[in-house]
Formats: C-alpha cells, sequence, structure tokens
C-alpha cells in the first residue's frame, strides 16, 4: 500500500476548516495580472518603441517603470489564431478551428476540457474576467444570439465577461455579458448570417448612400450598422447595438470595475481592446490628436485606456501588487477595409517601425509586435529586453507565477520565460526557437537570429527567404542562397516542431 503523506498546504487547509475560519486565499502573495491586448497595434505605434508623431504616454509610463521587449511575438500574424495561442499555450495550426479568423456565426474554437490560461488562474484561487474583443467563436454550432450562449468565455475559464463576440468590423454589433446580448429585446430579435443577406436592412454594396459614417475600401460591404457597412449581415437587435465611437468607453468602463469589484481577492483580468482595429472611429474627444489621421488618433485612444487601467489599479491601492502587461494581437496595417485616410494620412507614420511587411503576412511587421510587462519590485524598471519571446508562453509563464503545475499535454508550445521578465541571466535564451503563421495558415521559423520563410509560406515563388535578424531586421538580404546548410537545418527544425 502506498503511504499517502498529506502536503502542508493540505494540512494548513484542513486544520482551518475544522476549526471553522475561512482558508487563507490559495492565492496569497501572488499577483493581480492584468493582460492588456490591443488589435493590430505595430511594432512602431508606440512613442517609446520609437513613435515620432503620435504620442503614447500612459503606454510610455508603464515601459519607464517595467520592461519593454523589442523582440516579443505573436504566434500568427492575425487575431484569432494568436488569441488562441494565447488561452491555450498551444501553437494554432495544431487545431484547425482556431487556426484562422471567425466569423460571428462561428462556433467556439477551444474544447471546453482544455487546460486554459484562465482555468489556470482560477484553480490559484483567482477572480477571472475577459473585457473586449473576444473573436474566438461561441457555442457548440452556430450561435443563436437571442439565448443565452454557450460554451464560451465561461466554460473555457472566464467567472466574467462583458465581450464584442468577433471583430468590430463583423456581425453581429452587439455586446455580451455573461453569455447574453446587453440591452437584448425579445421583440427584436437577432439573426446573423453570412453566406446570405437577411432582413431588410440597407447594406453598403446596395445604399451606399447610407453609408453616412466611414465607407469600405475592400469587403465590409454587407449590413449598416452606425452608418458603416460590416463584414457579415444581420437584422434586429437595434437597441443592443454599439455605437463605434464609444467601444474605448464602453469596454474599459467595465475593465476599470472589474478592477474596482475584485480588489480583495486575487484576479486576472484580460482587457482586449477593440482599438485599433477597423473601423477606426475614435471618440470625438480624440479626433485629430495625434496628427496621424483616424489611424493614429485609434492609438491615442487605446493609450487612454491603458491610462484608464492604471489609474484604477492606483486608485485601488493595487498597482505594487499587479503584473500589468501591454501587447497586440498581430503587427500593424494601415488601409484594412475602410476608407479612414490610414493609407495617406499618417503624416510619415510607421505602423511597423523598420519592419517589413504587414499583419496577415510572414515578414517581421506581421508579428513582431511590443510587449511591455510591469511588476514593481519583481520586473526591473526602465530595461529593455532583446530576448525572444511569443504570446503563446503566457500560460507556461502563469504557471510560473502562480506556482502551478501544467498537467501531461497541457499548453505544450508555451515556454516559461519568467526569468527573462526578471532579466536573470541575460544571453541565455528562454527560447530556442519559434513558429509564426500567416493570417493563410503559412508556417515561418525562427531560431537565434535566423529567420526561415519556406518557399510554401511565400505568395509569390522563388525559394526560401533566409534572413538575419541580428543585422538585417528589416529583412532587406535574402541570404538563403549563400546559406544552404541553415536553410536545410531550419527546414528540418519547422518540420519535426509541426509535426510532433
Ligand atoms: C480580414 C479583413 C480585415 C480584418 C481581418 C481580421 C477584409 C478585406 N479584410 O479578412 O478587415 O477584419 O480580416 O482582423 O475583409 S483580425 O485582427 O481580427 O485578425
Ligand atoms: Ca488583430
Amino acid at each position: 500500500m502506498k503511504h499517502f503523506l498529506p502536503t502542508l498546504g493540505a494540512v494548513v487547509l484542513f486544520t482551518a476548516m475544522a476549526s471553522g475560519q475561512t482558508p487563507p486565499p490559495a492565492a496569497a502573495g501572488k499577483p493581480n495580472v492584468v493582460f492588456i491586448l490591443a488589435d493590430d497595434i505595430g511594432y512602431g505605434d508606440f512613442s517609446c518603441y520609437g513613435a515620432t508623431k503620435v504620442r503614447t504616454p500612459n503606454v510610455d509610463k508603464l515601459a519607464a517603470a517595467g520592461m519593454k521587449f523589442t523582440d516579443a511575438h505573436t504566434p500568427a500574424s492575425v487575431c484569432t489564431p494568436t488569441r488562441y495561442s494565447l488561452m491555450t499555450g498551444q501553437y494554432a495550426f495544431r487545431h484547425p478551428p482556431g487556426s484562422r479568423i471567425l466569423s460571428g456565426v462561428a462556433p467556439l474554437s477551444i474544447p471546453t476540457n482544455t487546460v486554459t490560461l484562465p482555468k489556470l488562474f482560477q484553480r490559484a484561487g483567482y477572480a477571472t474576467g475577459v473585457v473586449g474583443k473576444w473573436h474566438l467563436g461561441l457555442g457548440e454550432k452556430e450561435p443563436d444570439y437571442n439565448k443565452e450562449v454557450k460554451p464560451g468565455p465561461r466554460e473555457v475559464g472566464f467567472d466574467y465577461s462583458f465581450i464584442i463576440p468577433a471583430t468590430g468590423d463583423r456581425t453581429p454589433c452587439v455586446y455580451m455579458e455573461n453569455g447574453r446580448v446587453v440591452n437584448y429585446d425579445p421583440k427584436d430579435p437577432i439573426t446573423v448570417n453570412y453566406t446570405k443577406k437577411v432582413g431588410t436592412e440597407p447594406t453598403g454594396k446596395e445604399n451606399p448612400d447610407q453609408l453616412t459614417n466611414q465607407k469600405p475600401s475592400h469587403g465590409h460591404d454587407m449590413t449598416i450598422v452606425n452608418g458603416i457597412s460590416r463584414i457579415g449581415w444581420m437584422t434586429g437587435g437595434t437597441a443592443a447595438r454599439w455605437k463605434d465611437e464609444d467601444t474605448a468607453d464602453d469596454l474599459s468602463k467595465r475593465a476599470v470595475s472589474f478592477i474596482a469589484q475584485h480588489k480583495e481577492k486575487p484576479f486576472f483580468l484580460c482587457f482586449a481592446t477593440h482599438d485599433i482595429h477597423v473601423p477606426r472611429v475614435p471618440n470625438e474627444r480624440f479626433r485629430g490628436k495625434s496628427g496621424c489621421g483616424l489611424r493614429g488618433d485609434a492609438i491615442v485612444q487605446f493609450d487612454w485606456q491603458v491610462g484608464e487601467v492604471l489609474a484604477a489599479l492606483e486608485k485601488n491601492g493595487l498597482a505594487d501588487n499587479t503584473l500589468v502587461i501591454v501587447s497586440s494581437d498581430n503587427g500593424g496595417v494601415m488601409d484594412d477595409g475602410y476608407q479612414d485616410g490610414s493609407g495617406n494620412d499618417a503624416s510619415g507614420h510607421r505602423c511597423n517601425g523598420p519592419l517589413r511587411g504587414f499583419k496577415g503576412g510572414l515578414y517581421e511587421g506581421g508579428h513582431r509586435v511590443p510587449l511591455i510587462a510591469r511588476w514593481p519590485g519583481k520586473v526591473p524598471a526602465g530595461k529593455t529586453s532583446a530576448e525572444l519571446v511569443c504570446l503563446v508562453d503566457t500560460m507556461a509563464t502563469a504557471a510560473k507565477i502562480l506556482d502551478q503545475s501544467l498537467p501531461p499535454g497541457a499548453a505544450p508550445d508555451s515556454v516559461n520565460v519568467f526569468p527573462c521578465l526578471l532579466a536573470e541571466k541575460p544571453g541565455k535564451p528562454c527560447r530556442e526557437s519559434l513558429i509564426m503563421q500567416s493570417g493563410g495558415g503559412a508556417l515561418a521559423i525562427r531560431k537565434g537570429p535566423w529567420k526561415l520563410i519556406p518557399e510554401t509560406g511565400k505568395k509569390v515563388k522563388g525559394g526560401p527567404e533566409l534572413y538575419n535578424l541580428a543585422d538585417d531586421i528589416g529583412e532587406t538580404k535574402n541570404l538563403a542562397a549563400e546559406n544552404p546548410d541553415r536553410v536545410k537545418e531550419l527546414t528540418a527544425l519547422l518540420a519535426a516542431t509541426r509535426d510532433v
């Protein structure tokens, strides 16, 4: 017979329960975690990352008090696969439902038995919340927005959710709180369709004269909501529809109240802003503030939201014991489907700084993003780290911070990068290699300074591309022809990592 020795924790818990006292919270001494995930913010969009025209004082303040990473990546260069990997610690290409941009009628892409990031926090005794863009699908099959929609955020580990179901440019243009449409009116039922028109409401294609707010530049010509035509058709839910100019206010209000409500208990908040995704319709207060057009103004609005969160932490006395992370779900893009002036109003602003390419692609501009972490007294202040890290690493890193073990098979692609956050042993990489995925599902690989975009990852054929990012961050010199061994090595590593 095996001897069973109870752990000290179990003894404490048992003793506390036997004496009728409330057991100490499991997370005692652990930090709150607020992950602010921007949408489509590029490597060059913050002033602390080199933007000279757009100013981002709140983000800069965070960076000055924390660590700024210069080689941080999203696992994919579009939204859904990056968010899937953030929540599961698994590359999205291993799980096709989470690997492509989802519509507003796609089912939940994360199986509910997956060990997820929020479940890890729940297990450690935290309250968990998600506010903002979801875009991971909802429901078992096609969601019916007239009922409680599940499975969704709650079933993958979020106690509280206030979400934009898909994206700002996709129907349904309504918020959902804990599985139900906010301001739902049963007399005005909601129908959403991505294959054919539903209802009789005007569309961008048929009624361009009714586009009173913003016009599409490509696609985005279906149902008009708030003077803007969207991807997907919808009808009903009139009272529930958001006003694009208010989304930053609506979302930050919920993020701030989640913080205030949980100040007595450890919490994990994922605040996934709509900004700066299209349609870029910043509130009147931010219009013209960047000098770089609406896209720049949306960055200023994003920065304001960061300021709101930081102020809420201060106000509630939580700033010192909260790890705040700011990053983005993919790289920057200028025109992303609406005539918002971003193609030519940017006044010299380069959304991805010195990087080549944009959102959706495999060049660095698609997936190298800003990443800032502040945790007073733990993460050194005002430092810059050149370590290779990725948002897929959040799970293993959180597990380390929470002293939680990951069950076998959980978060298989996640690396604990906590030593990099603490700037321990600089120069010793936490992560040896990394796979990045494009919007279309093609893969590239990084190892040390070397990056390979295989022939299969390219739109225009012409052999593989190999770059040495240490001295060519702009990916200007293809070194594949002169380094056949390196190409072979990385090709084999990509195949071996992909096919495990
Ligand atoms: C693309 C859309 C783009 C954006 C993107 C998803 C067109 C022409 N382009 O298909 O506007 O919605 O999907 O963005 O429709 S993401 O950040 O959510 O991945
Ligand atoms: Ca995005």
